[in-house]
């Protein structure tokens, strides 16, 4: 038993979520709907509005003090990241909207420097709509193919030497699934792809609040990740990128920040990570992620990570009660996806929101997943460090109340 498990460490780090002491409905709020974001502790909260009150100007531009201030504080959570990823240099941090706009970085200017007509991107079966768009875009545009590993019934992926060919030129693949809570072996993908030379991205987005990311143990050749769903702020992002290659790609988009020097015969751009960084940054966002860094590492990824392993076995133990229930997903350590018989996700979904117990429904931005597990959408149940075996108990009596009205 973890020490997050103990009533009295669990309730002094809910009280740092105010949000969860709210009723909804006139009930107790059970908050599990962390995949799709989680909730703020209150320093994170602080540190923004903080900054706001007492450091507001925009980075990089001014000479005056409240300018330095910020660009201080914008700076200085980038090496917040560099250090939570392990990355070598912070010019290999990126900061970006999020996940989404970090992987369109990459199909975008990776797809333009380095691929030609008839070129392969593998992505799998089981990724978000943000790790198969951005990449049929570029194939309607640069004319690359876009290939999948397929899965297993357990939510596994298929021998990625069987999908390798000739022609395939990148990998992206996500390190977790939000569907099916699948861990992939990305080390190994990784290591197979870079013994064909292929660089691999890695889809971070439910990777990096439970996992702990060492980007050069990994060798990843780029990672993305998204503030919210790791209890910093909506709205900022990053994309951790290997210098040699954010060095060969052309910019994303053009603006104030990314320019050395700009006259009407050429533009020459700054340095990186500056030149994708287009526009002003969400400087705010920046010093809240790396605040909710400083929390997630003052608690213990490790710590979070087995308190969520816990509390998702312990529901799906909970859930096997209940008859005609159908759990994705074999070895998830955060999700639990489930249809129960023939009652539509979106009713599980509506009735239990009335008594107060958040969960999402539908595809989750999957429906090629949806295709292959031959369901139109499942209900998910996600944990997050300040959810407990009590919120469990209530979500399974409440999903029990749902089921017996059908
Ligand atoms: N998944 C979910 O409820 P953004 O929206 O850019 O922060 O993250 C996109 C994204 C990319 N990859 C994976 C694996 C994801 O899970 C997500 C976001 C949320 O599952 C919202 S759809």
């Amino acid at each position: 038993m973890n020490s997050m498990n103990s009533q009295n460490s669990q309730n002094s780090l809910r009280s740092d979520f105010p949000i969860l002491s709210r009723e909804v409905y006139g009930r107790p709020l059970v908050y599990l709907d962390n995949a799709a974001t989680t909730q703020k502790p209150l320093c994170v909260l602080d540190a923004m509005r903080e900054e706001y009150l007492n450091a507001n100007a925009n980075v990089h531009r001014g000479v005056h003090y409240l300018s330095q201030r910020a660009t201080d504080l914008h700076e200085a959570a980038r090496e917040r990241v560099r250090t939570f990823i392990h990355a070598r240099k912070t010019e290999e941090v990126v900061f970006t909207r999020g996940t989404t706009e970090s992987i369109n970085l990459v199909a975008s200017s990776f797809v333009e420097a380095f691929l030609q007509p008839g070129d392969e991107v593998l992505v799998s079966e089981m990724e978000h709509h943000s790790n198969i768009v951005p990449w049929q875009l570029q194939a309607q545009r640069k004319g690359i193919v876009v290939k999948h590993i397929p899965i297993t019934d357990d939510g596994a992926l298929l021998p990625l030497t069987d999908y390798l060919t000739p022609h395939t030129k990148l990998i992206s693949i996500t390190h977790v699934s939000n569907v099916l809570g699948t861990v992939n072996p990305i080390k190994d993908i990784i290591r197979i792809a870079h013994e064909h030379d292929i660089p691999v991205m890695v889809d971070g987005a439910q990777g990096a609040p439970h996992i702990a990311v060492d980007v050069q143990d990994l060798d990843c050749d780029f990672y993305a990740f998204s503030g919210h769903k790791m209890y910093g702020p909506t709205g900022i992002g990053v994309l951790y990128g290997k210098e040699e290659w954010l060095e060969k790609m052309p910019p994303y988009q053009g603006g104030g920040e990314m320019i050395d020097r700009v006259t009407w015969e050429k533009t020459t751009f700054e340095r990186l990570p500056f030149k994708f960084e287009a526009g002003t940054p969400d400087y705010i966002a920046t010093h809240g992620l790396a605040t909710a860094i400083d929390y997630i590492e003052k608690i213990g990824l490790d710590k979070i990570a087995a308190h969520e392993h816990d509390l998702t076995r312990y529901c799906m133990e909970q859930m096997q009660q209940i008859e005609g229930v159908k759990i994705y997903g074999k070895d998830s350590r955060s999700v639990v996806s489930f249809n129960v018989g023939s009652i539509h996700h979106l009713d599980i979904g509506t009735l239990l929101d009335r008594l107060g117990i958040a969960v999402r429904t539908g595809h989750h931005c999957a429906q090629p997943l949806m295709n292959r597990l031959g369901v139109q959408g499942t209900v998910r149940a996600s944990f997050a460090l300040y959810n407990t075996r009590e919120e469990v108990d209530a979500f399974v009596a409440g999903l029990k109340r749902v089921c017996q009205m059908f």
